[in-house]
């Protein structure tokens, strides 16, 4: 059993600096021996870099003047796209992550993904699905990050990698639109998705999440049923043979602000310290875990104290996802 740790230092999907130094910090803060003192091999070939993909790569050329330019549809869609912040960057970065991902779940290893920002799913997900065609996703997250092309107010890639996923933007109509740079996404079915902790959804999401019948737990069933119900019934969802191998993606804002204060969007209201340790250790338990992000420690934002709690914290859910136990 051996666990790749991929370190992605990347911010591109979203506005504020600082969440590239994430997966930094959790190293530092002595991840790797944890993971080794759980009995697990551990590779780590170092912090990737993406530096042969330029961060502003130049935008594909505009349409040569004809009827196409002028066709209202294709006006509207180079609008949406025009809204997007650094879509060709976020795409190459994240295809680049989807091949490590691949690479690393192919020989036999679990990836562990240190973000960076939430946009990497994308690619880290692809990776799962490339290597497991019928993995399950468990996202754990205060927001849904499935707005999509059309539906994003901010722009953040960070808040759509889902849309991606699931194949809800339109096809790319040439192969120069920004669209065709996102065609590796691999395709998740949306009753292969499942959410906990969702309690800042944008209304375009919540459309979405109704019209494809996306399962979601928001902290108002976490409140009703308790985490254990809602991990059962989390499981019992996409997983109900319990045969399916499971992509856990663990965005660290899922988590109440006063359990993990440095990251870009906290919000009030969110899981507990054993909330968030207890899906990590249930999904252990079930024996399926592929693979697992730790996205959106962002260590520039808030005091050192806050900084060090976050770390630890992020540290600690990796620990109890790979089998560390209370007793
Ligand atoms: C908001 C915020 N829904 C957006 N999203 C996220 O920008 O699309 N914050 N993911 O972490
Ligand atoms: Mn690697
Ligand atoms: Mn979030
Ligand atoms: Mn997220």
């Amino acid at each position: 059993k051996t666990v790749a740790i991929l370190g992605c230092p990347f911010s591109g999907g979203q506005s504020k600096f600082g969440v590239d130094k994430g997966p930094i910090h959790l190293v530092e803060a002595g991840l790797i021996d944890q993971i080794e003192g759980l009995g697990w091999r551990v590779v780590f070939d170092g912090h990737h870099q993406f530096e042969d993909i330029p961060a502003h790569p130049l935008a594909p050329s505009p349409p040569p003047n004809g009827i196409s330019s002028n066709d209202s549809a294709v006006t509207t869609l180079d609008a949406s796209l025009a809204k997007l912040k650094n879509p060709l960057f976020v795409a190459r970065v994240c295809e680049s992550v989807a091949d490590a991902v691949q690479a690393h779940a192919e020989s036999g290893q679990l990836p562990v993904t240190l973000g960076g920002d939430h946009s990497l799913a994308m690619g880290t997900i692809s990776g799962t699905l490339r290597a497991y065609d019928q993995a399950c996703v468990i996202w754990i997250d205060a927001h849904a990050d499935i707005n999509t092309i059309e539906s994003t107010d901010s722009g953040n890639i960070h808040g759509m990698p889902l849309s991606f996923l699931l194949g809800l933007n339109p096809p790319a109509p040439n192969p120069d639109s920004i669209l065709a740079k996102y065609e590796w996404v691999s395709r998740l079915p949306s009753e292969r998705l499942v959410y906990i902790g969702l309690r800042d959804i944008e209304k375009g999401e919540k459309d979405i999440l109704k019209k494809h019948n996306i399962k979601a737990f928001s902290m108002h069933e976490v409140d009703r049923y308790g985490i254990g119900k809602v991990v059962e019934m989390a499981l019992d969802h996409v997983n109900p043979q319990r045969d399916r191998p499971i992509h856990l993606s663990f965005d660290v804002d899922a988590l109440d602000p006063s359990v993990a204060p440095s990251t870009g969007t906290p919000v009030r209201g969110g899981l507990t310290f054993r909330e968030g340790h207890y899906i990590c250790e249930a999904i252990h338990e079930t024996g399926l875990l592929v693979a697992l992000d730790l996205m959106e420690v962002n260590p520039a934002l808030a005091d050192a104290e806050s900084v060090r709690q976050t770390v630890t914290v992020g540290c600690s859910l990796v620990r109890s996802a790979l089998g560390e136990t209370l007793l």
